[in-house]
């Protein structure tokens, strides 16, 4: 397994390379460009000032999250075609610099989606929350106004150009079902994974977050059976998954240990984090640590030794802890806490094999 840890880039990010490069055993800054406009290709001066930024520290550029998937796309319009051609011309030049694994999501309008972003638990820290009961009821684009207000530090997945024209996306989608959704996912797929296998690069997508339909837009990549039609629909090895425990991990149902044991050797990034999960269904995002969420974060990890996993993996989410001002879901010690844990489960495993 190797550890990498999210970074926004320089002077878009609360947390320094500097302070990364003091968390024992990471390897991969896990980049993207943030100023590009989903469907844009990137120019390679960009990426290569990213190069320059970490190739000081010794870290590799190895995982890119994400490379976003333009509506049009997702839509299945005629204009897609444009968009995946970019999307390929990005990909040969992701390839010039190192890159294996691209992460990208499939989620009509919203990436990720919570009610509260610093919902306080008992201990004083905040974390990210997601009521179910609110959802029900508020205006999407309420909704909109709270999540994206922090005009500093652009939230990955609520970036205003893509939130602008959210009647007309909502309009648009109105009669697009799941199938349709699928359909379109096959012919980007059926067009992208063979670029990405000559390139050497794994097409890693996320999986929907929270895993159900919201404000009734079509799902596709939701539980099991999802990630097993999405791995036939190009069966290519570079064609994979990146595992999010605590996405995926929000339905109860979702038994992921089961999903690493079963796909394991189609993952080609594990996000590894914690999540409560209440009785309603509510949930909110803890500590990694097992017995303080709802997932067996032990357990997963198990899992991924068991299959001998070789690929990259970050701690995803943490909590805001000891006052740290940073974007949320994305400061440095709670995921760096993380990161612990989980190399704490890893090595003793390594021990005993
Ligand atoms: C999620 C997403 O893993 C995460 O942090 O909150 O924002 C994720 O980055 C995208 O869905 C991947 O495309
Ligand atoms: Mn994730």
């Amino acid at each position: 397994m190797k550890m990498g840890f999210r970074w926004y880039g320089e002077g878009n990010d609360t947390v320094t390379l500097d302070q990364i490069k003091q968390i024992p055993g990471v390897e991969s800054i896990v980049w993207a460009l943030h100023d590009m406009a989903a469907g844009e290709e990137w120019p390679m001066e960009k990426i290569l000032k990213v190069k320059e930024a970490t190739d000081k520290y010794g870290f590799n550029l190895d995982v890119v999250e994400s490379v976003n998937v333009h509506e049009d796309i997702k839509l299945g319009l005629p204009t897609r075609d444009k968009y995946i051609e970019n999307y390929k011309k990005t990909i040969e030049k992701l390839a010039k610099v190192g890159v294996k694994v691209i992460c990208y999501n499939f989620m009509p309008v919203f990436d990720w989606l919570r009610t509260d972003l610093y919902k306080e638990a008992e201990d004083g820290s905040t974390a990210l929350f997601y009521e179910k009961a609110k959802i029900n009821d508020i205006d999407p684009m309420e909704l909109v106004n709270k999540i994206a207000s922090n005009p500093d530090l652009t939230m990955p997945g609520w970036e205003p150009e893509r939130l602008k024209n959210l009647s007309q996306l909502f309009e648009a989608y109105k009669n697009v079902t799941e199938e349709d959704l699928w359909n379109n996912l096959k012919y980007f797929l059926e067009q992208i994974i063979p670029v990405a296998e000559i390139n050497d690069i794994k097409m890693a997508v996320h999986p929907d977050d929270p895993p159900w339909s919201i404000f009734g837009l079509p799902r596709i990549v939701k539980d099991r059976n999802d990630l097993a039609r999405l791995l036939k629909l190009v069966d290519n090895p570079y064609n994979c998954l990146t595992l999010c425990s605590g996405a995926i991990g929000s339905n109860p149902n979702n038994d992921v240990p089961a999903m690493i044991r079963e796909f394991g050797n189609r993952i080609a990034f594990a996000h590894i984090r914690n999540v409560k999960i209440y009785e309603n269904g509510d949930f909110i995002e803890t500590s990694h640590r097992t017995c303080d969420g709802s997932l067996d974060i032990c357990d997963i990890v198990k899992a991924y030794h068991e299959v001998g996993f070789t690929g990259y993996a970050r701690p995803d989410h943490g909590r805001h802890i000891w006052n740290e001002q940073c974007r949320p879901g994305y400061g440095l010690y709670d995921r760096a806490l993380g990161i612990m844990y989980i190399w704490g489960i890893w090595d003793s495993l390594q021990r005993n094999k």
